[in-house]
């Protein structure tokens, strides 16, 4: 197999670790835990799991230990630094002993359900240390959260000897690790189920867990690419660039890129909706700066779009809440809908609605209207990465500024080019940070499961300090959690962190978005660089740092 010459280079990294992993680790219990909101619900649902006390690690003697199998999981969307989650586990349980083993579930969770497993031996692991991406075992979407599945991953456990299972994925699939862990002990099954923090999104995060991995990697990636675009339309001056980011609802990565890269105008889905701002006011907002710019003789700039931003505009959220009823699977308007030949499928929806949500879908261009009614995902929710928000904001700014030109308030030209990043960063090679952070994380699991752990999910904090001083141990997933309703069902969740609007980084934004949006202050990042100077190679995120400057 040809590899690049990158990743050659970078196979040879060795990843940092914090300074009490280094060695034999002796664990710290801090005080038993409360869960952040509803704790008697919470306390029920969960016996066995719920208080049990934060984790730390410090150095301490070696103690032999008999030989054990893990198995791990990849679970939802690719995210930098999976591969080295996975090299850091295997390398914790070599160290602790030679004869541990670890084996793949592969395909995600249903690998474990399904019996699909394949052991990791230093021959693969050593084929996928820094690199990008989750084909080392591949990832799945498949819920584990019924009894029957819990059931045949017993059976797939004994079967191969695993005594525990690391679940790696963002809040739902580290929501249904507790449920997991739960079970197995209420079933007294002895296998332990640990949980570790993934998602570019950014949003599974709180006190204990200070970031999701691959969130680093993933805006460098696209910061790189809106800079260099911004250096395309500082070049050009002749076009508006719409740039939508994923990050499902929250908006920390569009704000993480704008930190880093000072757009003209970036919109914060979260902001949209403590104002209540409809799309015409969004409209409004951008149409303003364009004409702003336009007289200082600027026609161009960029606009970043957080990709959940439609579910957070008043009207919308009614309207996509209603059409997700209206849609659900297995429902009698689904299978309807469903039997209609396409051209009549979006009047059949704009009769079901109520008065008002009729009223917006039919005001939306059909390409936007059909692709609210695509199938949901396995949660039940519209898939906002197939929703073309940057395409709908240029269609109606663009029409928004012609009344203004009719008006005489607007006399400038406005060319448009749109763009969607976010596939482009998922499996890029992981920065240091992420190299170092996964890596940690992997054998911080590995540490859990020694210590006969289960419940807990891997942590590294004090990340903006060098990774010797990072403090490696174990939060509760319990402590996380909140009860939220689900398909018309209250259940246990651990809480998505939003965008806070009185949280640092969101507070820089504002304070400096007015002079961004007239003036034309773009930094330009550069790529990602893994061989140089620490100042370069080691920075982490603007959201890390302007979170940790307490
Ligand atoms: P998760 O980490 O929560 O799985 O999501 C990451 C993500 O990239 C989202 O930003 C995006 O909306 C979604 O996955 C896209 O899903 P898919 O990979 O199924 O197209």
């Amino acid at each position: 197999m040809i590899i690049s010459a990158l990743q050659k280079e970078r196979a040879k990294y060795a990843p940092k670790l914090p300074g009490a992993l280094k060695g034999a680790v002796n664990i710290v219990e801090g005080k038993a835990t409360e869960s952040v909101a509803d704790q008697e619900d919470i306390k029920n649902l969960f016996p066995n799991t719920y208080g049990m006390p934060l984790l730390t690690f410090e150095a301490g003697e070696k103690v032999e230990l008999p030989a054990m199998n893990v198995g791990v999981i990849l679970s939802g969307g690719q995210a930098p630094g999976g591969h080295n989650v996975i090299s850091g586990i295997f390398d914790g349980l070599k160290a602790l002993n030679p004869e541990n083993k670890l084996y793949g579930f592969l395909g995600g969770p249903g690998g474990l359900v399904d019996g699909d497993v394949a052991e990791l031996t230093s021959e693969i692991i050593d084929k996928y240390r820094n690199t990008g991406g989750f084909d080392i075992i591949g990832s799945g979407r498949t819920k584990l959260e019924e009894e029957w599945q819990f059931d045949k991953g017993v059976e797939v456990c004994k079967q191969y000897g695993i005594n525990a299972v690391v679940i790696i994925g963002g809040d739902d699939s580290n929501t249904n690790a507790c449920v997991l862990a739960e079970y197995y002990l209420q079933k007294e099954t002895g296998i332990q189920v640990i949980g570790c923090p993934k998602t570019i999104d950014g949003d599974l995060k709180n006190e204990m867990i200070e970031t999701s991995f691959g969130f680093d990697t993933a805006c460098k990636v696209y910061s790189e690419l809106i800079g260099n675009i911004q250096r395309d339309a500082n070049s050009a001056k002749k076009y508006w660039h719409f740039i939508k980011l994923m990050g499902r609802s929250a908006s920390h990565i569009a704000l993480e890129c704008a930190l880093q890269t000072q757009p003209n105008v970036t919109l914060v889905s979260e902001e949209v909706e403590a104002k209540k701002m409809t799309l015409g006011e969004i409209v409004d907002y951008i149409a303003g700066i364009v004409a702003k710019r336009a007289e200082q003789g600027n026609n161009f700039g960029t606009v970043l779009i957080p990709e959940g931003l439609i579910e957070f505009i008043p009207e919308m959220k009614v309207l996509i809440s209603e059409l997700n009823d209206l849609l659900a699977e297995g429902t009698e308007t689904e299978k309807a809908f469903k039997a209609l030949r396409k051209s009549e499928r979006l009047g059949y929806v704009a009769e079901k609605l109520t008065d008002a949500s009729a009223k917006v879908f039919t005001s939306l261009p059909e390409g936007i209207a059909r692709q609210l009614t695509l199938d949901r995902d396995p949660h039940g929710n519209v898939q906002v990465s197939k929703i073309e928000t940057e395409k709908l904001l240029i269609e109606m700014v663009e029409k928004r500024l012609s009344i203004m030109k009719a008006e005489g308030k607007y006399a400038g030209k406005f060319g448009s080019q749109n763009h969607f990043f976010g596939y482009e960063g998922r499996c890029a090679a992981p920065s240091n940070f992420d190299a170092d952070y996964c890596y940690s994380l992997g054998y911080t699991a590995s540490v859990l499961i020694a210590q006969g752990k289960t419940g807990y999910m891997s942590s590294v904090r004090n990340t903006t300090a060098p990774a010797e001083e990072w403090i490696a141990g174990g939060v509760p997933v319990t402590m996380m959690m909140n009860m939220e309703r689900r398909h018309g069902h209250m259940k246990p969740v651990i809480q998505k962190a939003l965008v806070e609007l009185e949280g640092a980084p969101y507070k820089h934004l504002v304070a400096n978005r007015e002079e961004w949006a007239s003036e034309t202050d773009y930094v330009y990042p550069g790529p990602i660089q893994y061989f140089g100077p620490s100042a370069v190679c080691d920075q982490t995120t603007r959201t890390l740092e302007l979170e940790q400057a307490k």
